[in-house]
């Protein structure tokens, strides 16, 4: 940290991470004042435990703030004016994440995993293989505990998982390896545009040793690192490859030329789960740990709660919550990777303002949609197959006639003998806010309704 001026440094926010902010620069000695525009922000109770109220200013974060410091330290959550951004510029106040910090203090080798999706799953199954066989490892950042936590407790390695927000105040961070598990529009409400959300991303490899990354995402390249470890869906017998590929009925991941595991292997569903399994195998492989000594622990790995959770089975129908499913990729990566006819829970407040790509779900014509909240008026404009279509006005009735279609299909193929598998999904594909408080409500509401209210 280089402080400029003889003047405290401004933390922004008293959420989790402003407070673990505040615990890093109190054991740093540092003086520090913490900005929040609630009077009430939710880590008031702790933060008073360990500093002075005083030092608590709420308000709007304005211009005043860069006068008054030395150094800005941000939450992710913080969205910046152009007006704030550019005084801190122009009055040499650098602003710098929680994850910069974190980088720049950890004496243990740093794991970094960004993109847009999948990065909790990856983060955690690496974390789990690593320990599995014998090292030791820990996980922190945007999966819940934030990084500086961790410097007090370090394992010999740190996975770290970093969203844009994180990343987009961080420089130089050096990663021992640096990992990309797909780069698609999403966040764009907060950054310029998706040109500067891909830039962002890349940031990860600056300075990295090694980079892991999707080869066959377009959004992905100019990787400026020595040692690179590619996955993706086309196989290539190099060694710094894995290849997910279909044989008969079945899919695997390839090293190079070798067979490494089955899907039916893994607890995870769908394919983009095997690519997430084979980006976890490439930060392995970055390690220098062979990879055949890992299949056991990929195979002990349980699905995280909210993705791709199958979390109920009632004869021949499945109940799966994807919640945290929070923009169309995830959705569309969702239904792709399912077998048998899906009736599709869908909606909430939509990240994108075309949603044509969705259309595709209807190519399997058993296939039922259930749409609710304000991604209602996008999929009457823009969705053809209205007879596939159903609107609701809540979760708790979206449950209902997801059970009715079903049954009725369910009926169906039991008469002609059909043997698939009905999967009901949650895979909301927008954000949550304008029926829920997050995924995570909007995930265990659901779950509630299918098995409170026993509905077979
Ligand atoms: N605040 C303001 N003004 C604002 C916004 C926030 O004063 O305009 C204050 C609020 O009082 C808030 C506090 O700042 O409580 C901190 O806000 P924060 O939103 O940065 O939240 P934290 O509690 O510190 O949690 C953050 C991440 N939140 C966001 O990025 C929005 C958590 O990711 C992360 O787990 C945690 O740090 C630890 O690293 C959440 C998330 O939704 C789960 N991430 C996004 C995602 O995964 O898509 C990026
Ligand atoms: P993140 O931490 O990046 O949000 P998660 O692992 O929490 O990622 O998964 C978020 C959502 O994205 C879930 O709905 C999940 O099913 C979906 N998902 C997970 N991995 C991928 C992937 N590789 N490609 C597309 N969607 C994915």
């Amino acid at each position: 940290m280089n402080e400029s001026k003889d003047l405290p440094i401004a933390v922004i926010g008293l959420g989790i991470t402003g407070l673990s902010i505040v615990r890093f620069l109190k054991k740093n000695n540092k003086s520090f004042k913490v900005y929040d525009t609630r009077d009430n922000p939710p880590r008031i109770e702790e933060f008073s435990k360990i500093s002075s109220k005083l030092e608590f200013i709420p308000g709007p974060i304005n211009k005043n703030i860069i006068d008054r410091s030395s150094l800005i330290i941000t939450s992710p959550g913080i969205n910046f004016s152009k007006d704030f951004l550019d005084y801190s510029k122009k009055s040499k106040i650098k602003i710098i994440s929680d994850i910069h910090c974190f980088c720049k203090s950890s004496k243990k080798d740093i794991i970094g995993i960004t993109g847009s999706n999948g990065k909790t799953t990856v983060t955690s199954l690496i974390t789990h293989i690593l320990n599995d066989i014998g090292y030791s490892a820990t996980s922190g950042g945007n999966i819940g505990e934030p990084a500086l936590n961790l410097l007090d407790k370090e394992h010999q390695y740190n996975v770290i998982e970093m969203s844009s927000f994180q990343l987009e105040y961080s420089k130089n961070i050096s990663c021992k390896t640096a990992l990309i598990t797909n780069i698609t529009p999403d966040h764009l409400d907060r950054h310029k545009n998706f040109e500067d959300y891909k830039k962002i991303k890349m940031k990860i490899f600056e300075m990295a040793e090694n980079a892991v990354y999707f080869r066959s995402d377009k959004n992905i390249k100019n990787i400026n690192v020595k040692n690179k470890i590619s996955f993706g869906l086309d196989k290539l017998d190099d060694k710094k490859t894995f290849s997910i590929i279909k044989e008969g009925n079945n899919h695997y991941i390839y090293h190079g030329k070798d067979r490494l595991i089955n899907e039916d292997q893994i607890n995870l569903i769908g394919q983009h789960n095997l690519l997430n399994v084979a980006a976890a195998l490439g930060v392995i492989l970055s390690l220098d740990i062979d990879p055949k000594l890992t299949l056991d622990s990929i195979s002990s790995f349980k699905p995280i709660e909210h993705r791709m959770e199958e979390f109920y089975t009632y004869k021949n129908i499945s109940w799966i919550n994807d919640s945290k499913s929070t923009n169309l990729e995830a959705t569309l990566a969702a239904v792709k990777g399912i077998k048998g006819p899906i009736i599709l829970l869908f909606g909430g407040r939509p990240k994108t303002e075309n949603i044509k790509e969705v259309e595709k779900f209807f190519f399997n014509s058993s296939n039922k949609m259930i749409v609710f909240g304000e991604m209602k008026e996008l999929v009457e404009a823009q969705l053809k197959n209205k007879d596939k279509i159903i609107f609701v006005d809540n979760l708790e009735e979206a449950v209902e006639r997801a059970n009715i279609q079903a049954l009725d299909l369910n009926r169906y193929l039991t008469k002609n003998k059909i043997n698939d598998k009905i999967n009901i999904l949650l895979s909301p594909g927008c954000a949550s806010f304008d029926m829920f408080s997050d995924y995570i409500d909007r995930g265990n509401q659901f779950k509630n309704i299918v098995i409170e209210k026993s509905i077979y």
